[in-house]
This record gives structure tokens, C-alpha cells and sequence, in this order.
């Protein structure tokens, strides 16, 4: 049933496998869409749909039938059964109220599938790791793109639509999350999604994004300033975050934990934010305010991927995780003024190697000087833009 559970996850996304899909012991039977022939309407509206038959061809379910049918099969299969495993998060009412699908319940026969699905897809596959790469090398490119075209184009809805036109000219379905392009004191609201402002000279710009490559995610975040420099004060706080990153990043290996690389970023950034002088007393509880988020999370069919794997499980090889540090002081912050309203984040993906890992989207540049350089030699100009119209 594991092989085959995996086979199936492999080949539809994991939403549309567990919700359709009701597991019993030894078997993997499908309830699926109503065939087209069962319900031409359904074709009218939504097109061509896998269906029943593909089920067992393609999805390779022992038994497959309509959703019309349920109710007439699945309380026998139930009764036949000796466990049942479920989503339990996208469990729906068509099936869990059913009277036999409420008394397997409550005889402690149904279970929760997520469990084991958490655990397959925490370790990737050399083929998993293949399409990881290349959605990471997708979003490096993209946001590469974007950010040359910030320079002359610093408005947040223009970069967000470019980075969704580059990832998708380059063969992404979809983004994996609406991108986060914070410019100014929005770069400080950590889901900011508006993004409908301009970005103003001198003021930096946040921008997290990933997409979505046969069902696997990437996610990246860069910080910079569309002018082309940082001022020295946007560079002190750059400079913590980024030496934060590579230092969280070198933990990466093999038998540490996310929960161990959290506490120790928390330990730098605070040591860092005391010298910077942001943080004066009551360091650590202010400094909570001012990044209440990980150090990182699982990545893979999900953004936050592998909920039910604890941040203490020692990572393996194969398991890929986000190494985020950053900063958010709101424009309302108690200090010194000079900091208030920036928001500063620099996030890696890393996968875990045999001997420590590899960072997936390395070669989206993160260094300032590297940066200003793209931004000044290489940045478009309408000019240039419109001579090769
Ligand atoms: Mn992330």
C-alpha cells in the first residue's frame, strides 16, 4: 500500500490524491469524478477529466467508481475492512457521515493517512530532487530577471506580474504562493501581499516568491534596493541577516535539527541587534516583535511541507528545508527611527547531503555588492527595452 500510495502521489498533486482517495487495507479504491459518460454535464463545464477508468489505468486502483455510487459501496468496504486511513484535514462530509464510516471511528478502525504520506515526502527521491532543482532554478532565474527589471520598473505589481511571467515562461504551472513584494516599511509585514505600491527611491524592496513545477515548490526570498545602492544604514541590517544566513546555512548537515538552527540564529541575531544598538534591555522578548518567524520549514509538495514532522527531527540526507533569517521592524517600533519601517529577509533552500548539504538556489545573488553591480551595469533601461522592440 506505501509503493502505491506514493505512486499515486507521484502522479496526481497530493491535494487532489487524498481527497479523492479512501484507503483500505490492501487495496486503494478510487472515488473518483463521475465518468464523462456518466455525467456529460460535468465535461461541458469543467472539460476532459480523468475519471473512473484512468483510475485503474493510470492511478492503478484495484477498484474504482463514481462518486454517485458511494454511499451503495463504500459502507460495505467499511464493514470488510479491518483499518481505514483518511485525510483527516480534507475529509469531507460525503463520506465521513456516513453511519459505517462514524462506527469504524469509534471502534478506533480509522486513521489518519497524513502520517505516513508526512514521512514519504519528507525524504525526496532522486526524481524528486531532480524536479526540486529545477523548480529552485526557476525561481533563482525569475527573481534574477525581476530584479534587473526593478531598477526601472520599482513598482510592486509590476514585479510581482514579472516574476510570475518569468517563472511561467520557463515551464512553472503555477506560482506555490501569491508573491510577497514589499517595497518600503511594507517589506516589515511578513505575508504582505498587496503589492499595489510604488517602491520609493532609496527604499528597499522584500520579495518572496516560489512556483510550482509537476506538483514541487521552490521558495526564495531576496532584499534589495531597486536605485541600484543600499545606504549605510539598510547595509548594517542587511549585513546581519546575510551573515545569519550563511552561518544557519553551515549548520546544515546531516543529524542537526530546524529547531536547533532556530535557537541558534535567535542567538545571533540578538547578540547582533544588541551591537547594532536596536535591542536594548528586554532583549529577548523585544526581539520576538521583531521576528516572530522560523528559521525555516520543510519544503517539498507544500511550501510548509511535512506539518506532522517535528522541527526536532534530526534532518536526513534527501530532506530539503528553507534557512529564512530576517528582520521586521514596523514603522511604529520603540527605537531608534533611523531603523523603523525596513524589513529585511534573505531566504535559501538547502538540501541535506551525505556529508552537509547543497543550497538549492545559490546562484540567486545575495551579496550587496554583487547586487548593486547587476543593478548598475546590467539593469534595463527603457531606452535598451525599446530598441529591441
Ligand atoms: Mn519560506
Amino acid at each position: 500500500m506505501k509503493i502505491l500510495s506514493r505512486k499515486l502521489l507521484h502522479q496526481l498533486s497530493f491535494k487532489q490524491a487524498i481527497r479523492r482517495c479512501t484507503y483500505s487495507t490492501g487495496k486503494v479504491s478510487d472515488f473518483g469524478q463521475p465518468t464523462s459518460a456518466s455525467h456529460p454535464q460535468d465535461v461541458v463545464w469543467q472539460g476532459l477529466i480523468a475519471g473512473v477508468d484512468a483510475a485503474l489505468e493510470m492511478f492503478k486502483a484495484e477498484e474504482a467508481y463514481p462518486v454517485s455510487k458511494l454511499d451503495k459501496i463504500l459502507p460495505n468496504m467499511i464493514k470488510r475492512s479491518s483499518k481505514l486511513f483518511h485525510n483527516k484535514l480534507t475529509a469531507t462530509p460525503t463520506y465521513t457521515d456516513l453511519e459505517t464510516f462514524q462506527n469504524a471511528a469509534h471502534v478506533g478502525k480509522v486513521s489518519d493517512l497524513s502520517i505516513f504520506t508526512h514521512e514519504l515526502r519528507w525524504v525526496k527521491s532522486p526524481s524528486e530532487l531532480k524536479l526540486m532543482k529545477e523548480s529552485a532554478a526557476i525561481a533563482c532565474q525569475a527573481l534574477l530577471q525581476t530584479m534587473l527589471h526593478s531598477k526601472t520598473y520599482p513598482h510592486e505589481g509590476m514585479l510581482s506580474s514579472k516574476v510570475e511571467y518569468e517563472c511561467r515562461m520557463r515551464g512553472a504551472q503555477r506560482m506555490a504562493f501569491n508573491p510577497v513584494v514589499g517595497g518600503g516599511p511594507n517589506a516589515s509585514v511578513i505575508h504582505y501581499s498587496r503589492n499595489d505600491q510604488k517602491i520609493k527611491d532609496g527604499d528597499l524592496v522584500l520579495m518572496d516568491v516560489g512556483c510550482e513545477l509537476h506538483g514541487y515548490c521552490s521558495d526564495l526570498t531576496r532584499t534589495w534596493s531597486p536605485c541600484g545602492s543600499f545606504s549605510s544604514i539598510q547595509e548594517e541590517l542587511y549585513d546581519l541577516i546575510l551573515q545569519t544566513n550563511k552561518e544557519c546555512i553551515r549548520l546544515c548537515r546531516p543529524g542537526a535539527s530546524i529547531r536547533q538552527i532556530h535557537n541558534y540564529s535567535v542567538e545571533l541575531l540578538c547578540k547582533g541587534l544588541k551591537e547594532i544598538g536596536i535591542l536594548k534591555r528586554d532583549a529577548f522578548r523585544l526581539y520576538h516583535q521583531l521576528n516572530p518567524t522560523s528559521i525555516g520549514h520543510y519544503l517539498g509538495m507544500d511550501v510548509h511541507d511535512c506539518s506532522m514532522i517535528s522541527y526536532d527531527r534530526p534532518l536526513k540526507p534527501g530532506v530539503v528545508i528553507t534557512i529564512e533569517p530576517g528582520i521586521y521592524v514596523p514603522s511604529s517600533f520603540d527605537g531608534p527611527e533611523r531603523y523603523q519601517g525596513t524589513g529585511i529577509r534573505i531566504e535559501d533552500e538547502v538540501l541535506i547531503t551525505e556529508t552537509g548539504c547543497e543550497v538549492l538556489t545559490g546562484s540567486m545573488p545575495k551579496e550587496i555588492k554583487h547586487i548593486e553591480s547587476l543593478l548598475n551595469n546590467y539593469s534595463y533601461t527603457k531606452g535598451m527595452e525599446a530598441a529591441t522592440v
